[in-house]
């Protein structure tokens, strides 16, 4: 006769006690697979111990498949926390082996910083921002009506041949252009919400030019848009003036002189006090102690009536500037296309 089967709590506890062990001093995870086959697969003590239950009197059957089961989870639990770490341990031992140091490429401790325009454009958002502005963007690829039409530019306009607008070949014939300004941006956005609206749009534009110190085909600007019950051409000036002082300091300050633009009327050019000579007449002022900054004036009720903005109800100015131009009278650089060159002994100055 067959010894007797037996199977109590003490004899599980001790096969759990050595494939926690097992499992715990795995180290890799080909070791951890090894320690799980050796604990918990087929050939592992546990198996063995539930081959035995089928020998166990009856009652005794279920408290000792009770213990078993109980165990096999509490040792599956562990394998699977151990692999867990294995896995983030093998992660980031891989990410630093990869690891590509690119401050190497640069000579020096050059660390790299935003493109002069790019800081320019911060800063000036930065300004309106404090002034209670709203910064809003919109597509370089327009559409001919967003970018003239609805500006109050018909198609034979004079002022369009002004723009030297580079067309896409997209669709009809001189549909599809690069925006050649960001108005189309504040039209979209008198499209989408109704007034009162406080915005400026800065970003990319394009003009079919031969880069020379002053132009570049493509170059960033900056516009304001604001519509509101009661706004008049003072608060346009008081705007400028306020901008001028706060972005260049108290000893710049801004003038308007009639201009014209289809846009808005009565239109007008600013120019700040001459920033290199700070007014007293230089060579980049001509001797007169001011220089262009760009151009403003009341929308235009034909560009209201475009966009679904009742002129009856609401009043409104605009305004905008070239932000390298900026850039290049607070910095006092004297060729625009330094800006785009990438020439180390410029970019490291800023
Ligand atoms: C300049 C002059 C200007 C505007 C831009 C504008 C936009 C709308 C309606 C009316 Cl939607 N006006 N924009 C107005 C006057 C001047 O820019 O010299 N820019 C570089």
């Amino acid at each position: 006769m067959n010894a007797p089967v037996t199977l109590d709590a003490a004899m599980v506890a001790d096969v759990e006690r050595r494939a926690s062990a097992a499992l715990a001093a795995a180290t890799t995870t080909d070791e951890l697979r090894a320690a799980e086959a050796e604990t918990l697969g087929k050939r592992g003590e546990l198996t063995g111990l539930n081959a035995r239950v089928g020998g166990l009197d009856p009652p005794a059957r279920k408290d000792a498949g009770a213990l078993l089961n109980a165990a096999r989870a509490r040792l599956r639990a562990l394998h699977d926390a151990r692999a867990a770490e294995l896995d983030a341990a093998a992660g980031a031992e891989r990410v630093a082996a990869e690891r590509l140091d690119l401050s190497e490429v640069l000579p020096g401790p050059v660390r790299g910083s935003l493109n002069l325009v790019t800081q320019t454009r911060d800063a000036l958002e930065d300004t309106f921002i404090g002034m209670g502005f709203v910064v809003a963007e919109g597509p370089e690829v327009e559409s001919d009506w967003h970018n003239f039409e609805a500006l109050n530019m018909p198609p034979a306009h004079p002022a369009r041949s002004g723009f030297d607008t580079l067309y896409l070949d997209w669709g009809e014939p001189e549909s599809a252009l690069l925006r050649t300004h960001t108005s189309p941006v504040q039209v979209r956005l008198m499209l989408e919400q109704p007034p009162p609206i406080y915005a400026v749009m800065p970003g990319r534009v394009y003009r079919k030019d031969t880069p020379d110190a002053r132009h570049t085909p493509s170059f960033s600007q900056i516009e304001g848009l604001v519509v509101d019950h009661g706004i008049t051409f003072g608060d346009l000036a008081g705007t400028i003036d306020t901008f001028t002082r706060a972005y260049f300091g108290p000893n710049i300050s801004a003038r308007l002189r009639p201009g014209y633009f289809p846009f808005t009327e009565p239109s007008a050019e600013f120019e700040i006090t001459c920033t290199i000579c700070e007014g007293l007449g230089c060579r980049t002022c001509s001797g007169t102690g001011w220089v262009e900054l760009g151009g403003c004036g009341m929308v235009h009720p034909n560009v209201f009536e475009a966009v679904g903005v009742d002129p009856e109800e609401w009043t409104g100015f605009a305004f905008g500037f070239g932000i390298d131009r900026l850039a290049q009278m607070r910095f006092a650089i004297p060729d625009m296309r330094v800006l785009a060159d990438n020439d180390l002994r410029f970019i490291t100055q800023f």
